[in-house]
């Protein structure tokens, strides 16, 4: 099987950067334990069946709704923390520019519109899951939040589009540092926000 196309990432950072926002344990356990488990049951399911020739991640997410759900769950959680290391960033935070902040202006108000926005999407998903900045089909940001580990790539997801920007809100993305308190985690969010991925990402979708 040539796996090449499906592989693992590495952390595009050592554990302890994004301290003190995200703790160095946090972002070990995260990476190893979780992200690698999606990682290895999503090959588990895919192997010598036809989703193997997909040419990425992205072609086989798109029809999560028709898929087995070991396919869509652990293929969501493989896409989905791949994006959001590298979302991150030590010395992130602040606002994006260009074209992006011309547009997050134009369809949210200002930028801390939008960032109230998002940070309610994050607050308000009940339970496991994640919020997200999107580009959608008709090339317009919008904000949402899905279930588990889908996400706005999939036929299944209410708001459908690009995910440019995804904050993981499983307990365990921030349980060992901020127990319950979910709103912090999102407050400490903004400190590493790598905006020039973001940007890159947004040309991406609207491209
Ligand atoms: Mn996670």
């Amino acid at each position: 099987m040539n796996t090449s196309k499906f592989e693992f990432p590495d952390l595009p950072y050592v554990y302890n950067a994004l301290e003190p926002y995200i703790d160095a344990r946090t972002m070990e356990i995260h990476h190893t334990k979780h992200h690698r488990a999606y990682y290895d049951k999503f090959m588990a399911a895919i192997t010598e069946t036809d989703l193997e020739k997909a040419q990425c991640t992205k072609d086989i997410l798109v029809d999560a709704g028709k898929l087995p759900k070991a396919v869509r769950n652990n293929g969501g959680g493989y896409y989905n923390h791949d994006l959001f290391w590298k979302v991150m960033a030590p010395n992130g935070g602040g606002e994006p520019s260009g074209e992006l902040a011309e547009m997050i202006k134009k369809t949210f108000g200002s930028f801390g519109d939008f960032r109230k926005l998002f940070s309610d999407a994050a607050a308000n998903r009940f339970g496991s899951g994640w919020a997200w900045l999107i580009v959608s089909s008709d090339k317009k940001l919008e904000v949402t939040s899905t279930p588990n580990q889908d996400n706005p790539l999939m036929d299944v997801a209410e708001k459908k589009g690009y995910p440019i920007l995804g904050l993981d809100v499983w307990e365990h993305a921030y349980y060992l540092k901020y127990q319950n308190r979910r709103p912090e985690y999102i407050e400490a969010f903004w400190n590493v926000v790598n905006w020039k991925e973001v940007e890159s990402r947004y040309f991406k979708g609207v491209g």
